[in-house]
């Protein structure tokens, strides 16, 4: 009996940690096809197609396939890319994060004015638009022009929180070219993740049952007799 005294409080405890840990990754929905490995868009929405969004095997930072982008070549400012809508919570800090690379291994690097990156859009019930976060921010988030020539997968991740009355996110690969002439050069995607990217504050689901199972270890280990 003293030993199910002594081990009752840390069994809560561990109880506590173990229902509080996982709050901040089990609600979030998660990306269809995020590393392109059904071999299409399957999940995935283009916009700004013009015969410039593929999904390629060439070439993949995890896999076999990846995502391909360049501009739309117009002659004026254009905006490609795929996206995918997930239902999301206002108040709740998300993180989007991906591998990006700048041109075809040893070629079609990215000329001036073309620049990638990734996006979250926020719209609400409704579907009107709230807002948005772009990951722009070389050279360590985002590519262009000036990214180095490296044939490299970079990593980009970054975080934003949903705004009020937030009820769907909206994530987003982007290929942006914004000038007036036939600057060329391919921007890649692969491996995408996204989730909550915190902790949801305490006071809120699973943390408040963390909490009263605190509180119980508290009250049972006031209750244990003295030492004999
Ligand atoms: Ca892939």
């Amino acid at each position: 009996m003293r030993a199910l005294a002594e081990i009752r409080p840390r069994l809560a405890g561990w109880l506590s940690a173990a229902m509080v840990m996982p709050a901040g990754v089990a609600l979030a929905a998660s990306l269809v096809n995020p590393g392109f490995e059904s071999g299409d868009l399957t999940g995935w929405t283009a916009f700004g197609d013009n015969g410039n969004i593929h999904v390629e095997s060439v070439s993949a930072q995890e896999g076999a396939y990846s995502l391909k982008l360049y501009q739309q070549f117009t002659g004026s400012n254009n905006y490609s890319g795929v996206y995918q809508d997930l239902p999301c919570s206002p108040g709740v800090t998300y993180q989007l994060s991906g591998y990006l690379r700048n041109g075809f291994p040893s070629t079609d690097y990215l000329q001036t004015n073309n620049r990638a990156f990734l996006k979250l859009e926020w719209y609400d019930s409704s579907g009107n638009y709230l807002g948005a976060v772009e990951n722009y921010n070389p050279p360590n988030q985002g590519i262009n022009w000036d990214t180095p020539q490296d044939d490299a997968w970079r990593y980009n991740a970054f975080q934003a929180t949903a705004p009020a009355n937030a009820a769907t996110v909206r994530v987003v690969c982007m290929h942006a070219y914004e000038g007036t002439a036939y600057e060329g050069g391919s921007s890649w995607f692969d491996n995408l993740d996204f989730g909550e990217g915190a902790v949801p504050e305490a006071g809120t689901g699973l943390s408040v049952i963390g909490g009263f199972c605190v509180l119980y270890a508290l009250r049972v280990s006031r209750r244990r007799p003295p030492p004999r």
